[in-house]
């Protein structure tokens, strides 16, 4: 492997490499299902649930009309909706900027969680995702590297970051609400047009279905994040409201960014389903901090400004989904050749519910997790262990922690299969 010489060239290869990724991505993003309407038989939740109280989401065995049709990996590929705040982050000088930015992202993936009371498929083991967007200049990958517990190890990556972690979630079920713990740490290498490159990590917060007994199930977000820029030391703390009685009280986020010193630098609030603005703290103009900087004046003027806002929202979109997450399961001619044979868009269960097939989805469904068993039942009397393909496991030398090391090697293949006959294996 050649150094390049300079770290422009660096980038300049970087965007080469990922640009390898749009092939197949060349059709523009869906826009709609296959079919207008869900017609889901409605069934109340509290009948089918109040007899697993206790169990965990992985425990329960619901009808396949309580999914929807995404899988756990695409879930996490959600998170890809407003990436073009990392690319903001990138632009702006000042580090506590960046921060703002960095933090506005971490709390832009839960915009999309209204009005999806469904469960997503589990992953198959070893199941993949991709999903790149050559207008917007990622690419995203993730794989199920773990089924009990479950366990998807993700990497995404662009010319001025990479954004990398494990989704695993705790679920259980106590009668009111049924909530879901994330786990996993994530983490985001930024490189900044002003040079260098920083490491953020964070953690997600609780999701919460309230409302199950009274009949209006909702999904509701809330906790503490901590989000951590790692080579300056300065930290954004965001804390999501819980949903209390009054509606004024629903989807509220207030933080701060604080420098090294735990000054705070800049306040953070709004909400997670609309808006979020951030507003420079009165006393940090004269303290050090450069008015000059360009793209600062106008924020000093009016002092809070706009750092996110959600995407349009239409509704009657089946399954409550949103016009990203639409774009998600497409599986177009371009991209069916040079597709993994284990990625998500291949699955018939979850491409039948898309189609509202219900009775055919939960008849696959049992046939590919059957499958999935006698797999498991094979390599236990090998005595053998599922080996992920694609990562492996690493300790972050700046964290100290443990994390799912990306080998790269299958958007390499991806090209291979693509360009140069190239198959995949197995
Ligand atoms: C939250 C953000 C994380 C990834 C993630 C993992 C599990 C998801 C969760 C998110 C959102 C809420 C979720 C959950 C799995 C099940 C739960 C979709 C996306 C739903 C709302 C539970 C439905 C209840 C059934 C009993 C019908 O990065």
């Amino acid at each position: 492997l050649e150094m390049p010489a300079s770290t422009e060239e660096f980038f300049e290869d970087k965007t080469a490499q990922i640009m390898t990724g749009f092939i197949g991505y060349e059709d523009p993003p869906r826009v709609r299902l296959a079919m207008d309407a869900d017609d889901r038989p409605k069934i109340s939740l509290w009948g089918i649930l109040k007899s697993m109280i206790g169990k965990d989401m992985t425990k329960m065995t619901l009808p396949v009309s309580f999914n929807e049709p995404t899988s756990l990996l695409q879930r996490v590929a959600e998170d890809m909706e407003y990436a073009d705040l990392l690319d903001t982050a990138a632009e702006r000088i000042d580090s506590t900027e960046r921060l703002v930015y960095v933090a506005a992202f971490a709390a832009s993936e839960y915009a999309s969680t209204i009005g999806r009371v469904a469960k997503p498929f589990n992953p198959l083991l070893g199941e993949t995702y991709e999903y790149a967007r050559p207008d917007k200049g990622y690419r995203f990958f993730i794989e199920q590297v773990s089924h009990h517990p479950p366990i998807g190890a993700a990497y995404a990556e662009s010319k001025k970051w990479d954004y990398y972690g494990e989704s695993a979630v705790k679920s259980k079920f106590y009668g009111k609400s049924f909530d879901i713990n994330p786990l996993g740490t994530w983490f985001l290498r930024l490189r900044p047009n002003s040079g260098g490159s920083e490491l953020y990590t964070w953690k997600k917060v609780t999701s919460s279905v309230v409302g199950i007994i009274t009949g209006n199930p909702t999904v509701d977000n809330y906790g503490l994040m901590e989000i951590k820029n790692w080579n300056t030391g300065e930290v954004c703390q965001l804390d999501f409201k819980p949903r209390g009685w009054k509606a004024s009280s629903a989807y509220q986020v207030s933080g701060k960014v604080m420098d090294a010193d735990g000054k705070t630098r800049w306040s953070m609030g709004g909400r997670w389903n609309d808006k979020i603005y951030a507003r420079l703290t009165p006393g940090y103009e004269d303290s050090g901090f450069d008015p000059s900087q360009p793209g600062l004046k106008q924020q000093e003027e009016n002092k809070a400004f706009l750092v996110w806002e959600c995407h349009d929202r239409p509704t009657g979109i089946p399954f409550n989904l949103t016009p990203f997450v639409v774009t998600l399961n497409a599986l177009t001619d371009n991209l069916r050749p040079v597709l993994a044979p284990t990625d998500t868009r291949l699955r018939p269960d979850q491409r039948a519910m898309e189609d509202g097939q219900y009775d055919f989805a939960a008849k696959e469904k049992n046939r590919v997790e059957e499958k999935q068993r006698a797999k498991r039942r094979q390599r236990e009397d090998h005595g053998e262990e599922f080996v992920p393909r694609w990562f492996s496991k690493g300790r972050c030398e700046t964290t100290g922690e443990e994390y799912w090391v990306f080998n790269g090697e299958y958007w390499q293949m991806r090209h291979d299969v693509a360009r140069n006959g190239g198959r995949w294996e197995g």
